[in-house]
């Protein structure tokens, strides 16, 4: 029998640090002047103690999930300091910089649409009544990079059930905060904003289907999309819209930003597939980060087994 130890980000509450002194912490190490006391204090502390301290606070009530890897984890520093996060910047260092002061707190989702409860609800009361879950993913950018994240989040099924969408609804479109004065990538055009996914019903219901706001047992920074944001283990990254606010039911396909912006490179479905080549570039391949040599890339990400049910008869190259 396999016993499992849980990790220390795995456990909740006790060491719990208040968000504020967390961001206190965060600011305190951004001027020029902390640069130098934060290298004496990291001295002083260690590396490892000195991160700890620049740490968010731990969500209470998460429970293990039987939806987990048990491969190598990507370090926190990798998690929450290499993002693609547009409406920050293009950068993959430009989340991390530029989103310390981003604003998540209160927090409203829109629900609309095809829905029999539809309103302005709360962040925390749109995730409060379900059980939050601690869930090991393999998480794949189009571009071909790879990280293993310990998300914390709620099944997205659970939300939508309650919710209560009519026999119309066949799809759900998600739209990330416009907010240009916060945001300051969305002064340019790099994509139309705001940033909109969307999922058919079916896979929106698969029980993989997470609304992710945590990361390591933690609140979810603002570079990884915090509050909540969706996670699709199957799919590339981008399908991952972060800092959602609206939440739609619709009868018809709803459009999505980088099919919008490029449809030959990027469809609605945006499975992972080694068979099935960007336009400029393969997919068979993939990099973790933090290893230096490329590993194959498995079909639906690995997530075959629960998924491809969702896709059988339907030619993958065509409905990419
Ligand atoms: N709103 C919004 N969501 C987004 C993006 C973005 O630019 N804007 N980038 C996507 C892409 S391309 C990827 S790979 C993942 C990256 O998530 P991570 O930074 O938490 O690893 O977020 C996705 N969600
Ligand atoms: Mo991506």
């Amino acid at each position: 029998m396999l016993i499992k130890i849980p990790k220390s980000w795995q456990l909740s509450e006790s060491d719990a640090t208040p968000e504020n002194i967390y961001k206190e912490r965060r600011r305190f190490m951004k001027g020029t002047a902390a640069v130098i006391t934060g290298g004496i204090a990291g001295s002083l502390l260690g590396r490892d103690a000195f991160a700890a301290w620049v740490r968010g606070e731990k969500l209470p009530n998460v429970v293990q999930s039987q939806y987990t890897t048990d491969e190598e984890l990507t370090p926190y520093d990798d998690v929450t300091q290499y993002n693609n996060f547009y409406e920050f910047g293009t950068n993959k260092g430009d989340p991390y910089d530029n989103a310390l002061d981003f604003k998540t707190k209160p927090w409203t989702v829109e629900i609309a649409g095809e829905v029999n409860n539809p309103g302005i609800y709360d962040v925390e009361d749109l995730l409060r009544p379900h059980q939050m879950e601690h869930r090991i993913y393999r998480h794949r950018c189009v571009e071909t990079w790879s990280m293993v994240v310990p998300w914390v989040g709620v099944t997205l099924a659970d939300i939508i059930k309650r919710l209560e969408p009519t026999s119309r609804a066949k799809y759900i479109a998600f739209e990330t905060l416009h907010d240009p004065k916060q945001m300051p990538g969305q002064n340019r055009n790099v994509l139309q904003w705001p940033y909109v996914e969307g999922l058919r019903m079916d896979e929106a219901m698969n029980p993989l289907t997470l609304l992710a706001t945590g990361v390591y047992g933690e609140v979810m920074p603002p570079q990884n999309g915090a509050p909540i944001r969706l996670i699709i283990p199957w799919k590339y990254g981008f399908k991952g819209i972060k800092s959602i606010v609206k939440i739609t039911f619709t009868e018809k396909e709803p459009p999505t930003s980088w099919n919008v912006s490029a449809p030959r490179e990027y469809g609605f479905y945006a499975n992972v597939n080694p068979e099935v080549s960007h336009p400029r570039w393969s997919q068979a391949k993939e990099r973790r980060i933090g290893s230096f040599f490329k590993q194959p890339t498995l079909m639906f990400n690995g997530y075959g087994e629960d998924v491809a049910h969702l896709y059988s008869g339907m030619d993958l190259a065509k409905y990419f």
